[in-house]
């Protein structure tokens, strides 16, 4: 009779823990509505450091409109833009505790996690935009995804940024003696730090977010990004310069909490896989879209463009070549050679 009432008592306190944090969570987004049943509703918290113009944020739109179509409506995906809910670092981070659920970083904030995703930061590594996106959709790409796991990250796709060009303020840069001196903004990454180091620049890391600020109060003299962001965010407001340097294609990676991923049914989990892969179609289409059209548009809003012909822009790649040697043997040189020879492969079909 003690027993059983001991058993009740555990029962009671236990279903109190259930319904408490069923409460508890509703608001944070975790599973609702109690235990088990198909009625179970997920909430997706989707945030980024880009402004709601970006290609990404379309991207996200796409995935959005089909994760909640088809869950039929049992997965609600909530967006969030501009750093709302922080910069890419602290948002991959609240993914890793599951407070928040889907991000999607420039893949240089992910070498802190893994440093083979350094490889997307060797300058001048992908001859086109085509060969980029077969790399990162094969297999080793894959395999860094999968890499992921281990520190709580559910690798969903690849997405596009592009590549990465650089602004300032100062002068029309056309060599690498020009970039001499040039304050730049660079992602927190230690392959880019190198890179602009090795050019004779004064390399600044700094988030996302706070970029913006940090130009136009003259903190930096410049930065790099894709033409898109550089557009869409508005710099021809606080830079005079475009280089079109190619320096470095690092793509997006889209980002899920592995906590969040896990409490997923299998059939919601397939929903959010595919709903990954067909807004990464849409989103490479729109990003390469607007790379064509407003590279126009920084002339058009008062930007000097310039192009750089190959010899000048082989100038650079020598010039940062000590970059790719010192990496190559801290990643490690038997991968990267791996990297390369996949690379040559695609690029030769
Ligand atoms: C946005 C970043 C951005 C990246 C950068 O959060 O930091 O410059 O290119 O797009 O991921």
């Amino acid at each position: 009779m003690k027993k059983m009432k001991k058993l009740v008592v555990v029962m009671l306190v236990l279903s109190l823990i259930v319904a408490m944090v069923g409460c508890s969570s509703a608001p944070s987004g975790d599973s609702q509505g109690g235990a088990g049943g198909d009625q179970e509703k997920y909430v997706i918290r989707a945030g980024i450091g880009l402004n709601d113009q970006h290609p990404q944020f379309k991207g996200l739109e796409v995935f959005k409109e089909y994760v909640e179509r088809e869950s039929n409506g049992r997965i609600e995906v909530q967006l969030f833009h501009s750093s709302q809910l922080g910069d890419d670092i602290q948002m991959m981070e609240a993914l890793q505790l599951g407070s928040q659920e889907v991000t999607c970083p420039s893949s240089a904030p992910i070498t802190s996690i893994d440093k083979r995703f350094m490889i997307f930061d060797l300058p001048f590594l992908f001859p086109t935009e085509e060969v980029a996106s077969d790399f990162v959709d094969g297999p080793l790409g894959q395999e860094l995804l999968d890499g992921l796991e281990e520190h709580g990250l559910v690798g969903l796709a690849y997405w596009e940024n592009g590549y990465r060009h650089l602004t300032n303020n100062v002068r029309e840069v056309q060599t690498p003696a020009d970039m001499n001196g040039l304050k730049i903004r660079t992602m927190e990454n230690q392959v880019h730090l190198d890179f602009f180091r090795a050019l004779g620049a004064n390399p600044t890391p700094m988030p996302f977010g706070e970029l913006f600020t940090a130009m136009q109060q003259g903190v930096v003299d410049g930065q790099e990004n894709p033409v898109p962001t550089i557009y869409l965010q508005n710099y021809p407001e606080v830079q005079k310069y475009t280089t079109l340097t190619g320096h470095v294609y690092s793509p997006f990676v889209l980002l899920m909490s592995k906590i969040f991923w896990d409490g997923l049914p299998a059939d919601l989990q397939e929903v959010v896989e595919d709903g990954a892969l067909v807004a990464r179609d849409e989103q490479r289409r729109i990003s390469r879209e607007y790379t064509e059209e407003l590279t126009e548009g920084l002339r058009e809003a008062g930007m000097t463009v310039t192009e750089l012909t190959p010899e000048q822009q082989r100038a650079f790649q020598e010039a940062t070549s000590s970059t790719v040697e010192k990496f190559r043997n801290e990643i490690g040189a038997e991968y990267v050679e791996e990297v390369l020879a996949e690379i040559e492969r695609l690029s030769n079909r």
